[in-house]
């Protein structure tokens, strides 16, 4: 029997409203489903944790797709292996400690291995701002559509709880930098006490750097991916990615054992 419209409709209103429900108490809320959202998004599923990723383009993927300039293809480094094998990619290795790949396989395996593990990914919402306590804990995420924010009509958002926030936003370190902005004499866990900005490419020490500065830099607040590097001053490193891999696997790592009660 041919669905009406109304019952079309109906199932998409209830499908929806059934998951967003669901997903209003979260362990992690993670902003931004580039490759380090989407690895931690993996860990944290798999370890059982509630977690949403939210992505505010229509697709995933982040600036993974077209590889260097659009030559699509991205290097890995042997490091990232092991991560690449729990995520089932499979890379040509070209035998000096370094693998190559084709971004659209891995922006897919990324995102299926998330969500197989339990994450739940939403495209199309930005997050705007964080939701605070006393001013010294961040303890969720306030989202819009990202077709309000780029209409630029005046809509109040809504919220969603969560234990730990990830900001996994990319160069801009989106979230932080709000948050900074918002709550003036914040210090954040850099030298400065600030959101320092990215340095220009260098991509040994960037690679190298970034799991260091994967970190919780305000209590409830964790940044990954390049969001880590741009809040830490570390560099840029171009299309090489087994850095944001074992960033977002370092960040899960934190997450776990912060909603746990065991940091
Ligand atoms: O930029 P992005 O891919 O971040 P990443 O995971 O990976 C960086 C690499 O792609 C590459 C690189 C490799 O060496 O340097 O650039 O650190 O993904 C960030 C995602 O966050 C989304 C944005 O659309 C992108 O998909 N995003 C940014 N701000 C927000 C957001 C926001 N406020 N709300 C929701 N999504």
């Amino acid at each position: 029997m041919p669905l009406s419209e109304i019952e079309i409709t109906r199932r998409i209103v209830e499908g929806f409203s059934r998951e967003f429900l669901d997903s209003l108490e979260l362990d992690v809320a993670i902003v931004g489903a580039g490759p380090s959202g989407l690895v931690a998004a993996y860990y944290l599923a798999r370890e059982g944790l509630k977690v949403s990723v939210f992505e505010r383009d229509l697709f995933v993927g982040g600036g993974m797709w077209g590889g260097g300039m659009l030559f699509t293809r991205i290097v890995v480094q042997e490091e990232a292996v092991e991560i690449l094998d729990d995520l089932s990619i499979k890379l040509i290795d070209t035998g000096d400690g370094y693998l190559t790949g084709d971004p659209v396989e891995v922006v897919s395996r990324c995102t299926v291995a998330a969500i197989d593990a339990g994450a739940k990914v939403w495209v199309g919402m930005s997050v705007e701002d964080v939701i605070i306590r006393e001013d010294d804990v961040v303890t969720g995420v306030v989202l819009n559509w990202r077709a309000v924010e780029l209409s630029g009509m005046h809509v109040d958002p809504l919220a969603v709880s969560a234990k730990v926030v990830i900001d996994a936003s990319g160069h801009d370190c989106d979230i932080v930098r709000t948050f900074e902005r918002k709550v003036p004499g914040c210090r954040i866990e850099t030298a400065g006490g600030a959101v320092v900005g990215e340095k220009p490419m260098w991509a040994e020490v960037g690679e190298k750097e970034i799991v260091d500065n994967t970190r919780e830099v305000y209590p409830g607040m964790m940044v990954c991916g390049m969001a880590a590097n741009a809040a830490f001053g570390s560099p840029r490193m171009g299309a090489i990615f087994g850095g944001m891999f074992l960033s977002g696997r370092k960040a899960a790592g934190l997450a776990v054992r912060k909603v746990r009660g065991e940091a």
